[in-house]
């Protein structure tokens, strides 16, 4: 890694219809714990987040809510920046798609693409998905969306459009030359397979509503909330802006480093947003890295399925460098993990308080008894031993181990690498027996119980070096307790033993970790539960039986109601033909992760349906197994696979989890339900 030059890191800039859960924290404390590692190894390193705040979405919540939407926006911004402070994040800058800065600069890369002659007027007319801002080609009205599965809407609109498809080659080109542009790999061949498939002009503005940038010289029309969402990258830093100052920002800091995000959002980040700076003529970013979900109860946190969890109660109770270790150490990064309580706890007590708590508080306390609180002088000849040596060599190699993995974003084994040497040291305490040397009369032993203290608290400055960027907060007071001053200034490449000054007085000892008792688990449980029923979030309806679409969120439409009585009569119910059936093949349907593509015998027939139950259902565990189809059903299509009829699910809990409903005596396959 080279030293003194410029690192421009970003997360996505979040939605502000949904207020912020412990998935955007992931994001964003990712992002920081890179950003302080990279300051502290002398590079001139800028990191943005923000908001993303307009589109019709934005409009019709706030609608809904009765605010204004810049009211509504303010709102609901601010309680991201708040978090975002209170979590201890070291951001440069808050963009959000609102502010003045940030309109003038996604114009300015509207008249460039313009001028390059790469935007055109044209009709769509279609399906439209509101809540992914998505064009829903070859479907009928009310389809659902491929990406999301909710009804799409009819448009019919004059849109600008930009000629993506006049990128397809230039694209695969700079991702063969470029082999690091899209990380992990997986995500990459995700990319390259999708441009591979052919790419059509994109719309991007948007006439049916007005909440988002005025397309320059034409504003009965807004910019596509995702032009106007990617172009925060360059206006935050200054792209667009009249004073020189702020445009040297843009200079200085662009291309980014790396863009961190989720996923979900690798195609409008990995294709339209490199198209689009190619059009403008402007450096691409240098790294896309894309990490896996955050996953509770076993699907995506997310407010649409209503299973979230908020990054305050974590705080709350365990604080923002326990938050921060779990996520770091516990969810290997690019993959998806799972949150839960009993683990972050389970974490939280073996590794910080009891591994680096302990080794901490016993080097810290002996060096205050024996020495006076003072770093005693290890002895390198009359009382050295081999695990001394042991123990350097390995501080030594987890230094440069550490470096190795780390910045190469695998920060799970980077932190076990880094507490292999905990676990080492508090071995090596445990071997050599301080507290019986102590009890020892003589220089010798004198001389060996120095070596010893010196040895642990040497190595404990190394790891709380390593970990500051992930634990903060309680490697200042760690740092401090050595007696050194301002860990966040050490510079990392100098990081070496036996730095530790020899006479150093140590600061005031306390315990840093105090151990989580069971009652953790209920407070935070305790927490959610009532933020969660006092929450003026929308929050997510709960579907009665569950079909391929999953449950219907704030942001749709609610269903027309029925009959003024909200009762049917037993001819409509007659209507539906319902029928058991057997399921004889089941897979998962590629690039959909809630969707299984199953194959039900009805007796009469077999039929293709796809449903989406496959975060509740392994596919190999359905074959043989009977289920309910509503077997009178027009058909739809699903990612491109038709589907002739409806599994029936009880849908439970806030999450709407599917469970199949089935029957108690064996019944044949084909029977009708009445
Ligand atoms: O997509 N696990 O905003 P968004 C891990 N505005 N990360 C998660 C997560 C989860 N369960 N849930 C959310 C948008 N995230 C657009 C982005 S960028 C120009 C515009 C994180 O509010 C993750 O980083 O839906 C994901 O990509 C992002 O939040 C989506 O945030």
């Amino acid at each position: 890694m080279d030293k003194g030059q410029k690192f421009y890191i970003t997360t996505p800039i979040y939605y502000v219809n949904a207020r912020p859960h412990l998935g955007h924290a992931y994001t964003t404390l990712v992002c920081d714990a890179v950003a302080r590692r990279r300051r502290m190894l002398g590079y001139d390193t800028f990191f943005l987040t923000g908001t993303d705040e307009h589109g019709v979405h934005v409009e019709r919540s706030a609608t809904a809510s009765g605010t204004p939407p810049q009211k509504w926006v303010d709102q609901v911004s601010a309680e991201f920046r708040a978090l975002f402070d209170k979590m201890g994040i070291s951001y440069n800058d808050f963009i959000r798609t609102s502010d003045a800065r940030h309109k003038r600069g996604a114009q300015e890369l509207w008249r460039r693409l313009q001028e390059k002659g790469f935007i055109y007027k044209g009709t769509y007319t279609g399906q439209y998905c509101v809540f992914d801002e998505l064009y829903v080609d070859a479907a009928g009205p009310g389809a659902p969306c491929p990406e999301c599965g909710r009804p799409t809407e009819t448009v019919s609109e004059e849109n600008y459009y930009f000629k993506l498809s006049a990128f397809a080659d230039k694209l695969l080109t700079h991702f063969q030359e470029h082999p690091d542009f899209i990380r992990p790999e997986t995500r990459r061949n995700e990319v390259i397979a999708f441009v591979k498939s052919g790419l059509r002009d994109l719309s991007i503005s948007r006439s049916t509503f007005k909440w988002g940038v005025p397309v320059p010289g034409d504003p009965k029309h807004v910019m596509y909330v995702w032009l106007d969402a990617l172009s925060n990258y360059i206006t935050a830093i200054g792209f667009g802006a009249e004073d020189q100052d702020t445009q040297a920002r843009y200079q200085r800091y662009w291309p980014a480093d790396v863009h961190m995000i989720g996923k979900e959002i690798i195609r409008f980040h990995c294709v339209y947003w490199p198209a689009f700076l190619m059009a403008a003529e402007l450096p691409l970013p240098k790294n896309i890295i894309a990490h896996g979900w955050l996953l509770f109860e076993e699907s995506k946190m997310s407010k649409s399925r209503g299973n979230i969890v908020r990054a305050d109660t974590v705080i709350d109770v365990l604080g923002n460098d326990a938050l921060r270790y779990f996520l770091l150490r516990e969810i290997v990064f690019g993959q998806d993990g799972s949150f839960s309580f009993d683990a972050l706890v389970q974490r939280y007590n073996s590794d910080l308080a009891n591994d680096l708590g302990n080794l901490a508080s016993r080097t810290l306390t002996m060096i205050q008894r024996y020495f006076g609180g003072a770093v005693p002088y290890p002895s390198p000849l009359v009382a050295h031993a081999a695990a001394d040596d042991a123990i350097r060599e390995q501080a030594e190699a987890t230094v440069a181990d550490f470096a190795r993995l780390f910045d190469d974003y695998q920060f799970s084994r980077a932190l076990e690498t880094a507490w292999s040497l905990v676990g080492a040291v508090n071995k090596y305490l445990v071997e050599q027996e301080p507290w019986v040397v102590a009890e020892k009369e003589g220089e010798e032993n004198k001389a060996r119980l120095a070596t010893i203290l010196y040895t642990a608290a040497e190595a404990l400055r190394v790891v709380t070096a390593l970990a500051h960027p992930v634990l903060p907060e309680s490697t200042v007071k760690i740092w401090s307790q050595l007696g050194l001053r301002e860990i966040s200034k050490f510079n990392l490449t100098d990081l070496k033993w036996g730095q530790l000054p020899l006479g150093g007085k140590l600061g005031k000892i306390e315990a840093v970790f105090p151990r989580a008792d069971k009652t953790a688990i209920e407070r935070m449980q305790q927490m959610e539960q009532e933020r969660t029923s006092s929450s003026a979030a929308p929050q997510s309806s709960t579907s009665t039986a569950g079909s391929a679409a999953p449950a219907q969120s704030a942001a749709t439409p609610a269903p027309t109601a029925p009959a003024s009585d909200g009762k049917i009569t037993i001819d409509d119910f007659m209507k539906v033909e319902l029928r058991v059936g057997q399921v004889k093949f089941a897979e998962k349907v590629k690039g959909a992760d809630r969707l299984l593509r199953l194959e039900v015998d009805i007796g009469t027939e077999v039929r293709q349906v796809v449903a989406g139950i496959a975060l509740a259902y392994e596919p190999e565990k359905l074959v043989g197994r009977k289920v309910v189809l509503v077997a009178n059903l027009q058909p739809r299509k699903l990612r491109g696979l038709e589907s002739n009829g409806m599994i029936v699910a009880a849908s439970v809990g806030d999450e709407g989890k599917p469970v199949l409903a089935g029957f108690l005596e064996d019944v044949p396959v084909g029977a009708k339900l009445k």
